[in-house]
């Protein structure tokens, strides 16, 4: 069996070979919705390392469910987040950069739901390949609304740091993701790092059901507000902007509104 359902988007894609239940039956029958979280960085950032701390430190009654296949290794857990219950499924890639990377590397960048591009802060190659990955996100995906969260773990290892956290915050705020600093020993933002991707989640898809409703002409009066009260706020900074020139010519719009909040998992 394939992965199957309305995450596995582009009918080009090869697919992966190991079993996954029908997410379209599961979400249907009654049971918590699956969001599809898919873990991508170079060997050795600490991934596996990740997903097993949140295994072992979040409160659920239902244990971490694993498959595995030579292709990935798929979790499932079933948690509560803001008192409303979800089944989180983590894919745990191989290596990038390995053959089978690869081979199913459109897979991967279509099936997600969500998608954490981790990298180590002592290692500037993967904080380059998970820039990389943003980039081929942006190309596969038919949608911009996925949630991506840029994770620069081993943030413990503060001597051997190669990328500071503004480096790794600059990118997110550029190029609309989501940045967090995470330490496997230190337990430090793990939880907040899963718990949050489902947060983001929910927001980014009531984006969704919003533009949906204004492409149907049925536009909703919490949309035309915001609209018009944008507008206005643009036209207030426009003239703000010019009178007072700060703005760095390089910066892309909403540059810094996403740089303040780039950190915060509970907001866009
Ligand atoms: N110091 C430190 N080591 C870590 C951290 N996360 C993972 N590691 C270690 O890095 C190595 C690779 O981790 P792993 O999870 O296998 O990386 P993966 O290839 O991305 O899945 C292991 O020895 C982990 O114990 C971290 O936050 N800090
Ligand atoms: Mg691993």
């Amino acid at each position: 069996m394939t992965i199957k359902g309305p995450r596995a988007r582009s009918a080009s894609a090869p697919s992966l070979s190991f079993d996954v239940l029908d997410l379209e039956e599961y979400h249907h029958d009654g049971r918590p919705h699956i969001i599809r979280v898919i873990l991508l960085g170079c060997s050795g950032v600490g991934k596996s390392a990740l997903i097993e701390t949140f295994d072992s430190s979040s409160d659920s009654n239902d244990e971490l469910s694993r498959e595995h296949d030579t292709n990935c290794e798929i979790y499932e857990k079933k948690i509560l987040v803001d008192n409303e219950e979800v089944v989180i499924q983590l894919v745990d890639t191989p290596p990038y950069g390995q053959e089978n990377f690869e081979e199913n590397e459109d897979s991967y960048l279509t099936a997600g739901d969500a998608y954490l591009l981790v990298y180590s802060v002592t290692d500037k190659r993967s904080f380059k390949k998970a820039c990389e990955l943003r980039f081929k996100l942006r190309r596969t995906k038919e949608t911009e609304t996925d949630p991506i969260i840029l994770v620069a773990n081993k943030t413990d290892l503060e001597r051997s740091r190669e990328i500071q956290y503004e480096e790794g915050r600059h990118f997110a705020a550029t190029f609309d993701c989501k940045h967090v600093e995470t330490s496997v020993p230190l337990s430090h933002n793990v939880d907040e790092l899963f718990l949050g991707v489902i947060r983001q989640y929910r927001l980014r898809k009531h984006v969704r059901s919003e533009d949906l409703d204004a492409n149907h002409n049925h536009e909703s009066p919490r949309r035309m507000l915001q609209k018009r009260r944008s507008s206005l706020l643009k036209r207030a900074r426009g003239m703000l902007g010019r009178l007072l020139r700060r703005k760095h010519p390089n910066e892309p719009s909403g540059y810094r509104s996403r740089s303040k909040s780039c950190h915060i998992l509970e907001v866009l």
